[in-house]
């Protein structure tokens, strides 16, 4: 197909633009379709072209290659059942597009045409909703209001031109209670055409989406009537310890872009470094509204870009602060025992229940080991994944920050668990004290706060205070 670059523009500037069917003769020159079978994280797209930008990491994701056509970005998705590996040992048959969910990430720049075809393979309708967007009003993929539904085996297209840098989402907006809770969902980056004072160059920039699913233990499709009692909590449709490690090496500079299509908001909380919300879903924050958390919340449909710099190195935890989004299937809803002793209940139980367990006489952390609870097949463990110093006891919407020194510029592989440099961990008290343990940066500032007589009488300004986002 190709493109009359000034009627593009005619068009997209005309009111009475609306998304269409596209004619037999252009379904032959549709773009082919790229698909992911994979739930690791891919390498970011490079642009193949110009501009040139840093290209952004998709936690357990991927990014949508496109072709040119005539000056025109096309790009093209496919609604379709996908099977989700959420963590290892438990995958999820979702719906989603081009192979996963959540789909892939769209990645443009400030200014630049796009044309997206999006080819329906679901076994029923849809469309697509460019959340965020400044577009035309017969571009928003609102079935009903601004398009007819996409029928299943029909194909769609959309065009507009990128206007607004930022951070944006799509999604369906036709059945959406079903095919939301089914996983159908993805990001959208639209880089500046040139960084500044508003949009910092970022030596990392990582997306994900906040979603959520109730997949009952055992079973492998969620349930889409589900208000707010989901099981599974999750990131880019992975929860821990499937959720990769968000890498950098120390002192870089880290964007972390989050959007929020669960039912409820998340408080994303980060260790060790004081974040700065660089931008919502409105677009980049004034540089002096900015100021230094270590908890940014994210409602539900708000999108929010968080930066800090990762000055300290160490395996820094990454996680929503609702402790039940830190944790999977089968740890809800289960009576408090704490306090209990269910010893003599136990036997007289599995002389009725065979195979009855008791859960949790001293709180639930045994339970990480799965030593006293077999699980169905396919069904993700209630917490776990294992540190270098056990079983972290998490799950859900939890990962790790690895800040380390001699991690290449540009290289996104997990560099392994953090090796605490001797005496700057928590140790067991045996009745003496070594030198009090001292971090080599914080020591060095602790040295020149402290007179001789000990006292230190003065605090050390967070680095954050004066590293603003603007240089
Ligand atoms: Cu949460």
């Amino acid at each position: 197909m190709t493109t009359d670059r000034r009627g593009f523009l005619l068009r997209t500037a005309g009111a009475t633009l609306a998304a269409t069917t596209v004619s037999r003769a252009a379904l032959a020159g549709l773009p082919e379709p790229a698909s992911h079978d994979s739930a690791d994280t891919a390498p970011p797209l490079v642009p193949p072209t110009g501009p040139h930008y840093n290209p952004v990491v998709t936690l357990n994701g991927w990014t949508l290659p496109w072709r040119m056509n005539g000056g025109v970005k096309e790009f093209h998705l496919v609604a379709e059942p996908v099977v989700r590996e959420m963590a290892p040992g438990f995958t999820a048959r979702l719906w989603g597009y081009n192979g996963q969910s959540p789909g892939p990430t769209i990645e443009v720049v400030e200014g630049d045409k796009v044309r997206l075809f999006v080819t329906n393979r679901l076994p029923e309708r849809t469309s697509m909703h460019w959340h965020g967007q400044r577009l035309p009003n017969g571009m928003d993929g609102v079935t009903g209001l601004t398009q007819p539904a996409i029928a299943p085996g029909k194909t769609f297209v959309y065009e507009f031109v990128a206007r607004r840098a930022g951070t944006f989402m799509y999604h369906p907006h036709a059945d959406e209670m079903v095919q939301m809770a089914m996983g159908m969902m993805g990001f959208w980056v639209t880089h500046p055409k040139t960084t500044g004072q508003l949009v910092a160059a970022v030596d990392r920039d990582y997306v994900f989406l906040l979603n959520a699913y109730d997949v009952t233990p055992g079973a492998s499709v969620p349930k889409t009537s589900t208000m707010t009692d989901f099981n599974l909590w999750s990131w880019n449709s992975r929860i821990f310890p499937g959720i990769a490690p968000l890498v950098a090496r120390q002192h870089e500079r880290v964007r972390i872009r989050v959007g929020n299509l669960s039912m409820t908001n998340h408080p994303i909380h980060l260790h060790g470094h004081e974040m700065q919300v660089t931008g919502t879903d409105g677009g980049p924050t004034p540089p002096g509204s900015r100021w230094p958390e270590v908890t940014v919340d994210i409602a539900v449909g708000q999108m929010r870009q968080m930066e800090f710099l990762a000055e300290a190195e160490g395996d820094w935890s990454l996680h929503c602060h609702k402790a039940h989004h830190t944790m999977n299937a089968m740890g809800h809803d289960v009576p408090n025992m704490i306090g209990v002793d269910q010893r003599d209940v136990v036997d007289r139980i599995r002389a009725l229940v065979p195979g009855y367990m008791a859960m949790g006489g001293n709180g639930m952390g045994d339970m990480s080991d799965m030593a006293m609870m077999p699980a169905p097949p396919n069904t993700a463990p209630m917490m776990g994944g294992d540190g270098p110093y056990g079983s972290l006891e998490m799950g859900g919407m939890f990962s790790v920050v690895k800040v380390r020194r001699d991690q290449p510029a540009g290289d996104y592989r997990d560099p392994g668990w953090f090796r605490h440099p001797a005496g700057t961990t928590a140790f067991e008290w045996t009745g003496a004290l070594p030198d009090a343990a001292q971090a080599p940066a914080a020591a060095a500032s602790h040295a020149a706060h402290n007179p001789p007589n000990g006292i230190e009488v003065q605090a050390k300004k967070p680095d954050m205070g004066g590293m603003p986002m603007e240089h």
